[in-house]
């Protein structure tokens, strides 16, 4: 009856394999070995910020959590426009994070440094590190947006 149990283990592995499918943000990006502080700040009940949380501190993140119910004010103090505005916002190394960005698009800003103030995934784009609940996928960009109040796009994400 052995093939009977190798029939049964492989099946098992496909299941489990399925249901531990796991992230497409989990996966090893450049820089994830270097520690890097950030502070960021969301409202206390936000969980979709929480998860976001768990995925930078995946990639080497020291996390700075600061719970605020002012977080209009935070983003009016660092220039954050409404329309790249999301759910969290984030410091590192002087620059700005906003929304669910991706780890990797935070190394890239930082080992580039570009001439920008910040980066941004405006609102909540389903799929994006943090955003994965529904299972759906949605093509989005990273923004960058600079003093000026110009913005244009970063990285494109149309399939992941
Ligand atoms: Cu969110």
């Amino acid at each position: 009856m052995y093939w009977l149990r190798t029939f049964t283990f492989l099946c098992c592995c496909t299941v489990w394999g399925s249901i531990w499918a796991g992230s497409v943000w989990d996966k090893p990006i450049e820089g994830s070995g270097q520690a890097q502080k950030i502070t960021v700040y969301r409202s206390p009940t936000c969980g979709c910020c929480g998860i976001w949380l768990d995925h930078l501190a995946k990639h080497g993140f020291e996390v700075n959590d600061v719970k605020t119910t002012e977080l209009q004010a935070v983003k009016q103090k660092y220039g954050v426009k409404n329309e790249w505005a999301s759910c969290h916002t984030a410091l590192v190394d002087g620059y700005i994070v906003e929304g669910h960005v991706p780890a990797a698009d935070i190394r890239k800003m930082l080992q580039k440094k570009p001439d920008i103030i910040g980066i941004s995934v405006p609102q909540m784009p389903h799929g994006t590190p943090g955003m994965e609940m529904s299972g759906r996928k949605e093509p989005f960009s990273v923004i960058s947006f600079d003093k000026d109040g110009n913005s244009k796009s970063f990285t494109d994400y149309l399939f992941y």
